[in-house]
């Protein structure tokens, strides 16, 4: 283990986000609010744990284990010219370095990880070109005490997908690329960007838009500056908006070895570093906002219910009018709650509406892959164009798929969308409503907390898509919160090894030949017919999924709003039964109490006002 790149003494402080989300949950607990501190914890938990996972992908042998290793000035990658990172390893931080696996079944974070000893570390993450036997796990974990990690950053190397959508392993990194939050795409400067290459990167862009290419290898091949330019120059031809980083992993090592920090920059790692705490820092920001919007609407409903006692306090003549209002209040509460709330048949409809898409559209793609093979296989000179149908199958279904899972991630987003737009306005009635009672007895203010639209679908926890620009930069897309997985792409080989076989198609006669093309037909109709079976079942889980969390999230919501009416009521009832001397008492603490909470509340608006104008970067 090395010197850690990154080591600086700075302590982070509290930030203004943390402890606005502190005093907000003191603030609940103190009214008894166990929904609002619940919600509230549970943002706390979040910003106390960040992580953001960034996946290095690209083909074989780009230098990829490397780029990790020399970013960390650590060994915890494998790399060699013939030994092949075999198994995706997850580096993260850790006090120790320390070595886990997961095996297959585990899923991509559940089960238990099973500690590895160091010294077996290499042999179980690689595969040579001889020693091709399975291997034992499915991915590993490797923890790492270094600065750059600390805050959540999860670096995870990837196994070399060869030949791009047409390889074996693109399924399986189209998959990871769906639920990652940035990637770093390798290639290296032996040669410009390849055509499989090209289309790999355009997905990986489209899958996850915080993208930037490392260009590796600058020290070894003295034209690397000509390739950079004519990377470039392919970027801009397929309109892809991605940085190029040129890189040399032997440089930042020597670099980091002498204290030579012109060839540390030299070396290009420090364009990459920044670029990744970037990306950390965008992901925090967003979950910052996303914290302060809760603070934000949970202060709210406590000012207005303090703010409804003082105004019953204050100006008792209004209590009639007051309390038809919060009457009027608490039943579209109650409605908002009820299954025939506005809300709950839009989602019921757009859920209903997408899940016919989704069955159709995977219908229609299956339906004219299908005639594509068929028409490939009956119009080719078997011996030739047959050998390539399994890397074609391949990248024929990737693509198929992955434009299968943009519909289901795009309309997941609209949903929610459409369904925030008909809740936020009752929503915002209900709270409207409540601060005009209050107001017309206190001040205009509660009038002016009421939220724009964009802070609402905020507060109720309905983030702007990722990828998106200036402040918007929020929290992920409902397609990510709920972890929408590509459809899976079934490996081919088992199926066709037989009837693809050269020899066989050599040396078969006329006859025989038409009983081989019927064979190679059905084996592709049963593949493609496997693929769509498991397709369909990823997709309805998806839907399933996709209406599970906006029912959930939005019933809490609904509840909430439900409580703060009733708190609404119960307070103008009680007050209205004190005698003199007890309205006295309570007006003095009351009084005391709002503009207690108006300060919180105050500062939850203006941390809210600033992060949204801001570019996406903590304050
Ligand atoms: N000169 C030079 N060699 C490099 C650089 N990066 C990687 N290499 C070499 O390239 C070869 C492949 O590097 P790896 O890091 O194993 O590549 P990979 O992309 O992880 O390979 P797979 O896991 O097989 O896909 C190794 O021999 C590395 O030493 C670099 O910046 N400069
Ligand atoms: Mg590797």
């Amino acid at each position: 283990m090395h010197a850690d790149p990154d080591a600086s003494p700075v302590e982070r402080d509290r930030s203004p986000v943390t402890s606005l989300i502190d005093a907000a949950l003191a603030e609940a607990r103190g009214y008894g609010r166990d929904d609002l501190a619940a919600r509230l914890s549970d943002q706390l938990r979040r910003l106390a744990s960040p992580t953001c996972s960034v996946l290095v992908v690209g083909e074989f042998n780009k230098g990829k284990s490397s780029l990790v290793n020399a970013l960390l000035n650590a060994r915890v990658c494998a790399t060699d010219a013939d030994i092949a990172t075999a198994v995706p390893t997850f580096v993260r931080y850790g006090e120790q370095l320390a070595t886990y696996g997961r095996s297959a079944d585990d899923g991509r974070n559940g089960g238990q990880p099973q500690p590895i000893e160091l010294t077996d570390f290499e042999r179980l993450v690689t595969r040579t070109d001889r020693d091709r036997q399975a291997v034992t796990f499915a991915a590993v974990d490797v923890s790492v005490p270094r600065q750059l990690l600390r805050d959540g950053l999860v670096l995870v190397d990837t196994p070399g997908v060869g030949g791009g959508l047409s390889s074996a392993h693109a399924a399986a990194t189209l998959r990871a690329l769906a639920s990652a939050d940035a990637v770093v795409f390798v290639t290296d400067a032996s040669q410009e960007l390849t055509a499989p290459e090209l289309a790999l990167l355009r997905r990986a862009k489209e899958l996850c838009p915080r993208l930037v290419c490392a260009l590796t290898k600058t020290d070894f091949y003295p034209e690397w500056r000509r390739i950079l330019d004519i990377d470039h120059a392919h970027l801009r031809r397929a309109r892809l908006d991605i940085t190029l980083l040129p890189l040399s992993a032997p440089l930042r090592q020597h670099a980091l070895r002498t204290g030579d920090r012109d060839m540390n920059v030299e070396s290009g790692y420090p364009r990459l570093t920044a670029e990744l705490r970037t990306t950390l820092e965008m992901g925090a920001a967003g979950a910052g906002t996303a914290a302060v919007a809760a603070a934000h609407s949970a202060l709210n409903q406590l000012v207005a219910q303090v703010a409804t006692e003082h105004g019953e306090l204050t100006d008792p003549e209004h209590h009639r009018t007051r309390l038809a209002k919060l009457t009027e209040a608490k039943q579209q509460a109650d409605k908002l709650r009820g299954s025939g709330a506005r809300w709950q048949q839009a989602l019921a409809d757009r859920i209903a509406d997408l899940a016919s898409t989704v069955d159709l559209d995977i219908g229609v793609r299956m339906r004219s892959l299908r005639k594509l093979a068929a028409d490939k296989l009956a119009g080719a000179d078997p011996t030739k164009a047959w050998l390539d149908l399994e890397p074609w199958l391949y990248q024929q279904t990737n693509e198929a798929l992955a434009d299968h899972f943009r519909l289901i991630r795009d309309q997941a987003d609209a949903i929610a969308d459409h369904v925030a737009e008909q809740f936020g306005e009752a929503a915002l009635r209900v709270d409207t409503d409540l601060s005009a009672v209050a107001a017309g007895a206190v001040t205009g203010r509660e009038a002016e907390l009421t939220f724009t639209s964009r802070t609402s679908r905020l507060e109720l926890g309905i983030a702007a898509a990722r990828g998106g620009s200036v402040g918007m930069v929020l929290t992920h897309s409902v397609g990510l919160i709920v972890g929408l997985g590509l459809p899976v792409t079934l490996p081919i080989t088992a199926l066709l090894a037989g009837v693809l076989a050269r020899k066989t198609w050599k040396t078969a006669r006329q006859a025989q030949l038409r009983g081989l093309r019927a064979e190679a037909d059905r084996a592709v109709a049963g593949y493609l017919e496997e693929t769509e079976l498991w397709a369909r079942k990823d997709s309805r889980d998806a839907v399933r999924k996709v209406q599970q969390y906006l029912r959930d999230l939005f019933a809490g919501h609904a509840a909430e709003r439900h409580t703060s009416a009733v708190r609404n009521l119960e307070v103008l009832v009680r007050t209205e039964r004190d005698d003199e001397q007890t309205r006295r008492d309570r007006l003095r603490h009351n009084t005391a109490e709002l503009a207690r909470l108006r300060a919180v509340a105050d500062r939850a608006q203006a941390l809210l006002d600033e992060l949204l104008a801001g570019d996406g970067r903590p304050p």
